[in-house]
């Protein structure tokens, strides 16, 4: 008990870094660690089971405020409880207006894409006060890495290991979320700091739904260096893969526009999820049209612009 007292007196960041199981150079844990120095400790965590789950280890936790722990597909309707409970306090004075806490969904994209998206519409129905932090890394992560919803064509899995990858396509969530009119809805990525301080700094005076993809490069998952994180998080941005944007007011604005992208090539050959495109022999279809689908979209962008 007084060693958990002397972490909390600490002068560090919100999250404390050190003693967690979590792989070196996670990108989830990066923009976590961005994300919490924002919206510091008066936040509760509520975290669908995945790979931040491991952070916290009963009895103990590497989180200064609050966190709680729920099944995959559960974590919305675990905020709703905790944001009733809180509203409850206030409203018979039991806490003061200004000992509130910031309600927050800390998830996968196993449970962001999939298992928990029917918990997460009901959520904006509903109007819940929260923020929502999906850290993406593109599969389930924390048992192995089997494709989810999220998972990019192509990408070679623990559950889709043939020559061609993943056969199918990564889900529109931004698209699917924005459908619901939230008040507002972006995309981060850790190694573009200051556009998702921004982004979390907006976020968390609003009131209501408040969604946050944050791609996260998986070293585990992806193989690829943990010394890479950043570099990979640069070019999924450089190459236009991972659309910096936000939704605001009904309307989306692209945040970072890239005049100049590099083929997306240059981020699929860093990574031995997608190495089999390259090697024993160039799958020069399947390379093409992924660099389409990427050209595509941002001939979009450009044409609305
Ligand atoms: C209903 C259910 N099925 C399976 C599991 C086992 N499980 C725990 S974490 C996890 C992976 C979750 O993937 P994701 O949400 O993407 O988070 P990540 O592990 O990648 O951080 C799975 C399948 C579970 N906890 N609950
Ligand atoms: S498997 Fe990936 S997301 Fe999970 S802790 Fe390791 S690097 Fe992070
Ligand atoms: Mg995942």
């Amino acid at each position: 008990m007084s060693e958990i007292q002397n972490l909390r007196d600490l002068p560090a960041t919100h999250l404390l870094g050190t003693g967690t199981p979590m792989c070196a150079g996670c990108g989830g844990l990066a923009a976590l660690h961005e994300v919490y120095d924002i919206l510091g400790t008066r936040t509760v965590f509520v975290n669908a089971a995945g790979c931040m789950t491991l952070l916290a280890v009963y009895p103990f936790t590497p989180f200064r405020g609050s966190w709680l722990y729920t099944a995959m597909a559960a974590a919305p309707a675990g905020a709703q409880g905790v944001r009733d409970a809180l509203d409850i306090l206030r409203a018979q004075g039991k806490i003061a207006t200004d000992e509130d806490l910031q309600v927050v969904v800390l998830t996968g994209d196993g449970s962001a894409y999939g298992m928990g998206l029917n918990a997460t519409s009901g959520a904006m129905d509903r109007d819940l006060d929260f923020i929502y932090l999906c850290y993406d890394n593109e599969g389930y992560g924390n048992t192995g890495q089997q494709y989810s919803s999220a998972t990019p064509h192509g990408a070679r899995t623990a559950t889709s290991q043939g020559t061609r990858g993943y056969p199918g396509f990564k889900k529109d969530l931004f698209a699917i979320w924005a459908a619901h009119r939230p008040p507002y809805l972006a995309t981060v990525i850790s190694s573009e700091p200051l556009d998702l301080a921004r982004k979390i700094e907006w976020a968390k005076d609003i009131r209501g739904p408040r969604l946050i993809i944050a791609m996260a490069p998986c070293p585990t998952g992806w193989e690829f260096d943990p010394a890479e994180t950043v570099a990979i998080g640069k070019l999924a941005v450089e190459t236009g893969i991972w659309p910096l944007k936000e939704y605001r007011d009904g309307k989306v604005v692209h945040t970072k526009i890239v005049r100049q992208r590099l083929p997306v090539e240059e981020y699929l050959r860093r990574q031995g999820r997608f190495a089999h495109l390259f090697h024993p022999h160039r799958q020069e279809d399947l390379l093409a049209e992924m660099q389409q689908r990427v050209d595509r979209y941002w001939r979009q962008v450009e044409e609305a612009e």
